[in-house]
């Protein structure tokens, strides 16, 4: 019998991390490799795993505490020949590990480029202050790149912008790796902008050296190359959420294995826990506390756990295949937060929808007469533009629709500014850029914005900013057909108007049927704040605006 200690493993980088699980309990047996407990850094978790056979005597670290490399963290008692095997093999590892390291650090330093002609590219201003996720690295070291090309993409809650290269030059090193958070003035790569391409060293020393956040924005759950069963081995590399939306339903919930574990053997699905640990990590009292509501929320029967959140029946999960060829794509972000603001707003808002048709005959003779003057201008004209202005002036003389509940439930908000807010179908998913001040802007103006909000959409390069602040939303619909649909509220607005395309249609004048081409609305509105004669007042407003610019200038 021999008792060993087990050392925090080399952190990659990382000077200190927090314990944030112990796994196991004094007494427990513990095989080799067994994960003992779970490291955290801003970047990554790791499990620590045991390089021993043996009995856990105990922790020497308490989970919450704060170590570094070499800190004794748990007491092992082993057999005298599983000591003796495993300590053998930390000398060999070392060294199989230490040679690439010096190589690399040789390589990297024989071709590193005077530093006079390095550059560092950093995030150019994104119009906000907010941290936002890097979700692609477009280049690779060695590669050689031109002014303006991507160097990486950034995905915020709302949209993906690329980061360009503000110079000409080739790739040295990259600063920012996938599911890093930057923000202004952030670091992604340096080049050499000039010279000849560097080899790929840096490359190298990513897959020897253990970097934590190299690692981790790599591939989840990795185990890196320098991984021996020592007792200062690294450690197995598990993504933090910033880094986990790419990945598989196994890591797509922050919880360490011991939660897991506990959350299997309650039969909980960790999607529905919320997490109270540091960055929202679940802990175990989370999963206690989940499986006690939904105890006494259902008076004693657990079926209610296999439902989904809000006691709502999950949707039946069906296995296609067996009808015929399927395929799994995986939903972009925007996607899947679309899908989730959808589903927020469903639930949340008591929707109803109102319908009415606006005659846009003499609109439309208008607009076509603004065509030689648009070209002219370099400005294209659309029923867009008309029907912002038309809400602007909607939202004005009905502030009703300019309002939103307060967090409190006791307040609302009534906003003195007008922002409009424009559905944009893009390849990514939807998103809703925001036309600030329409009240204040003229047609040609808000044409000239819907022509660029919308084509800085299509290219993924709308900056927040472009789509915060928004206080009612247009999704129009008109190019595309249809007669009628129910737009779901952009919540916290309280209005949406939905439109359809146009179409010449029958109308009574009074003495006869004339042609006149109508234009169908649907206006959804969120029943808490909004009520039916509101509705129909705002809807009246916007009708009468329509049919008779003349009072759009009013
Ligand atoms: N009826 C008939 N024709 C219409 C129309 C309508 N209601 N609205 C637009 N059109 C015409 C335009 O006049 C234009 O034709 P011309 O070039 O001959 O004038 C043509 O359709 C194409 O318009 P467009 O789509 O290029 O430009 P737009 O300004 O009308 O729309 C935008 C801009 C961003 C709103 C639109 O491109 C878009 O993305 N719409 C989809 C919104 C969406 O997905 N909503 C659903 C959200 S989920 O509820």
């Amino acid at each position: 019998m021999a008792i060993e200690i087990v050392t925090v493993p080399d952190l990659g980088g990382a000077e200190s991390v927090d314990v944030i699980e112990l796994n196991l309990t004094p007494g427990d047996s513990v095989e080799l490799e067994d994960s003992l407990l779970v490291l955290e850094s801003d970047k990554a978790t790791m499990d620590v795993p045991s390089p021993h056979t043996g009995t856990l005597v105990k922790y020497l670290v308490a989970d919450g505490a704060t170590v570094k490399i070499g800190d004794p963290i748990a007491e092992i008692e082993t057999s005298a020949e599983a000591s003796g095997e495993t300590e053998s093999e930390p000398e060999t590892v070392k060294e199989e590990v230490a040679e690439p390291v010096a190589e690399v650090e040789e390589a990297v330093a024989e071709e590193a480029p005077a530093a006079a002609s390095e550059q560092l590219i950093v995030v150019p201003d994104i119009g906000s202050d907010d941290e936002i996720d890097v979700i692609e690295i477009a280049v690779a070291v060695g590669e050689r790149v031109e002014e303006g090309d991507t160097l990486i993409v950034l995905e915020s809650d709302k949209a993906t912008m690329d980061v360009p290269s503000s110079h000409a030059g080739t790739v040295i090193k990259i600063l920012a790796t996938e599911g890093d958070k930057l923000r202004t003035g952030g670091q992604v790569a340096i080049l050499q902008v000039s010279g000849a391409p560097v080899a790929a060293a840096e490359v190298a020393t990513k897959v020897v050296a253990p970097q934590i956040a190299e690692t981790a924005a790599a591939k989840p759950a990795v185990t890196s190359a320098a991984q021996p069963s020592t007792n200062t081995a690294s450690a197995k590399v598990t993504a933090t959420p910033a880094s986990i939306a790419e990945d598989t339903e196994a890591s797509s919930v922050y919880a360490g294995p011991s939660v897991r574990m506990l959350a299997r053997e309650l039969g909980v699905s960790l999607d529905k826990v919320s997490g109270t640990g540091p960055r929202g990590r679940i802990q175990k009292d989370d999963v206690n506390g989940y499986v006690k509501n939904a105890l006494s929320n259902s008076s004693g029967d657990s079926s209610q756990l296999a439902a989904s959140g809000s006691g709502i029946p999950a949707v039946p999960a069906v296995d296609f295949s067996q009808f015929g060829e399927i395929e799994s794509v995986k939903l972009s972000k925007i996607q899947k937060l679309t899908a989730n603001n959808m589903q927020r707003n469903w639930l949340n808002v008591p929707h109803v929808t109102q319908f009415d048709d606006a005659d846009i005959t003499e609109l439309e003779d208008f607009r076509k007469s603004l065509k030689a003057e648009g070209e002219k201008r370099g400005i294209r004209v659309t029923p867009v533009a008309f029907l912002i202005k038309a809400i602007a002036i909607s939202l004005q003389a009905n502030p009703e629709f300019n309002r939103s509940l307060a967090g409190d439930g006791e307040h609302y908000i009534q906003k003195h500014f007008i922002n409009v807010g424009m559905a944009v179908d893009t390849p990514r998913g939807l998103v809703v850029p925001v036309i600030k001040n329409a009240d204040e802007k003229g047609i040609w103006e808000i044409s000239e914005d819907i022509t660029s909000l919308a084509g800085l959409a299509r290219d993924g390069k709308l900056k927040p900013s472009d789509m915060q602040g928004g206080c009612f939303t247009l999704s129009s619909l008109g190019a595309i057909g249809g007669t009628g649909f129910t737009p779901i509220v952009n919540s916290p607005e309280v209005g949406i108007l939905g439109v359809s395309k146009s179409q010449i249609k029958p109308h009574w004048n009074g003495s006869e049927f004339v042609p006149r081409l109508m234009l169908p609305l649907c206006l959804s509105y969120d029943h808490r704040v909004i009520n039916g004669g509101d509705a129909g007042r705002f809807m009246t407003h916007l009708v009468k605006l329509l049919s008779d610019i003349r009072y759009l200038a009013l």
